[in-house]
């Protein structure tokens, strides 16, 4: 148990470290399905997978909602002296946590890890602090950092929004907390740094200048980017859409207007996305398809993965629970070529009414299970080859005469429609076949 945590105390007593004991075990503690050490296809499933751990939900997030107050104990913050000592015991805490998940990667905002001071000045010195702390911690924890990131969004002094507030007062001071949040991101050997925008949105068009605000979040995003690159940072910056929460609308809509946002920018060399399910969900999206879009264009980056609840409309950040939605997202990030700086944080909580200590646990051990259910399955449909060779066969009509040269720009419009009243007349009558395509992944979902 020693190996296991880092601080003076154990947070998560008689838990030991989650081994995977396969389907049959009936263990709650045990991973059914996820087996980090497994190969699919040519890379181990951890390798394909790359979890990470959300600080602000598995340490922070209280139960809080807006009916009620607390639910879900946080040991770690009793006995503390100060807010600075809470924090280190926090951190104990998600050390201990994430090594005895055998998850590889977390991902932190500033505020989730050390306390906002009295001025800037003041929590700049406490991030700092907690940094030293957590680059040891890291270390002996064996857990890297997958992304950091900055929340421009709790403070008050972010009611009318961060890089896109109207008063240049207010976009300073975040530019202060980013430059910090970067500073820490690269401390720790993070491998991304995430831009979700919080509130870069608007609530009414009444008080806002929509050009404008989209003209300084794209100001901020590239002067941020300049600064970190400037310190050395090599890894990838993201942009995490949702189209709306906190704000009526917010302009990282979904993952087609940001891809249209960092080109118009010039920002799409060093932003990809960071593509959340209950984000899409919100947008009314698949997640495949948001993965889809962002791989079509290049652009895909990492994942928060949780899920929404369909039957509401906001951000429920459950953990995920259904094999069809991750078998789907996983084909799309294979096809993409699976992940390079990203992986999958789990950007989910528990229920308020999930108080056991095991519980946090038991919620990401079934997120797990879930992709790598999902990784299986989509690695069956590549291997398998039947849908795959299907939609290379719908397209077949581009691979030679007139369709090849269709391709390749080598028809005029006139070319195109002579050809299409001369040859075609009764072109258009092919099967789309979906229902036996669905058959078939069904076929792949129940291993048969
Ligand atoms: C909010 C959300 C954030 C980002 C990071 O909906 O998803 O937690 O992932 O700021
Ligand atoms: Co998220």
């Amino acid at each position: 148990m020693a190996d296991y945590f880092v601080g003076n105390k154990e947070y998560f007593p008689g838990i030991a470290k989650i081994k995977y004991e396969g389907p049959k075990s009936d263990n709650p503690l045990a991973f059914k399905y996820y087996d980090a050490e497994k190969k699919v296809g040519k890379k181990k499933m951890k390798d394909h997978l790359r979890f990470a751990v959300a600080y602000w939900h598995s340490f922070c997030a209280d139960g809080t909602d807006p009916f009620g107050s607390a639910t879900i104990p946080h040991p770690w913050t009793r006995d503390a002296k100060s807010p600075l000592e809470a924090a280190e015991h926090k951190q104990d805490a998600a050390f201990e946590f994430i090594s005895k998940l055998g998850a590889e990667y977390y991902c932190f905002h500033d505020r989730d890890v050390a306390p906002e001071g009295a001025t800037p000045a003041e929590s700049e010195k406490n991030l700092a602090a907690i940094v030293a702390k957590a680059k040891k911690k890291q270390k002996a924890a064996e857990v890297k950092l997958l992304w950091g990131t900055a929340n421009v969004f709790t403070n008050p002094r972010f009611m009318n929004g961060a890089a896109t507030n109207p008063e240049f007062g207010v976009v300073a001071l975040a530019a202060n907390q980013v430059k910090a949040a970067i500073d820490a991101t690269i401390e720790l050997g993070g491998q991304g740094y995430t831009f979700w925008g919080g509130r870069e949105g608007y609530m009414s068009l009444l008080n806002t200048d929509l050009k404008k605000e989209k003209e300084h979040l794209a100001k901020f995003l590239g002067m941020a980017r300049d600064y970190a690159r400037k310190q050395g940072f090599k890894g990838a910056f993201y942009i995490e859409p949702k189209p709306m929460e906190p704000t009526k609308h917010q302009y990282d809509y979904d993952t087609e207007t940001v891809i249209g946002f960092l080109r118009h920018y010039g920002l799409d060399k060093d932003f990809r996305l960071n593509i959340e399910a209950n984000h899409a969900e919100l947008a009314g999206h698949d997640f495949a398809h948001e993965l889809e879009t962002a791989a079509a264009a290049g652009l895909f980056g990492s994942v928060d993965a949780n899920r929404g609840e369909p039957r509401n409309g906001w951000d429920t950040d459950q953990f995920p629970s259904s094999y069809y939605e991750t078998a789907t997202a996983m084909y799309a990030i294979l096809k993409a070529g699976g992940f390079t700086t990203g992986g999958l944080n789990f950007d989910a909580k528990i229920r308020r009414n999930s108080v056991d200590p095991a519980d946090l646990f038991i919620s990401h051990i079934g997120g797990m299970d879930t992709f790598a259910v999902g990784l299986e399955i989509a690695q069956r449909i590549i291997d398998d080859g039947k849908i795959p060779a299907f939609v290379k066969k719908r397209y077949s009509s581009f691979n030679t005469g007139d369709g090849a040269k269709f391709d390749k720009g080598e028809l005029s419009f006139e070319d195109l429609a002579k050809i299409g009243s001369v040859k075609y007349g009764n072109a258009g009558f092919t099967s789309g076949k979906q229902e036996y395509l669905e058959n078939v992944l069904n076929q792949y979902l129940l291993g048969l």
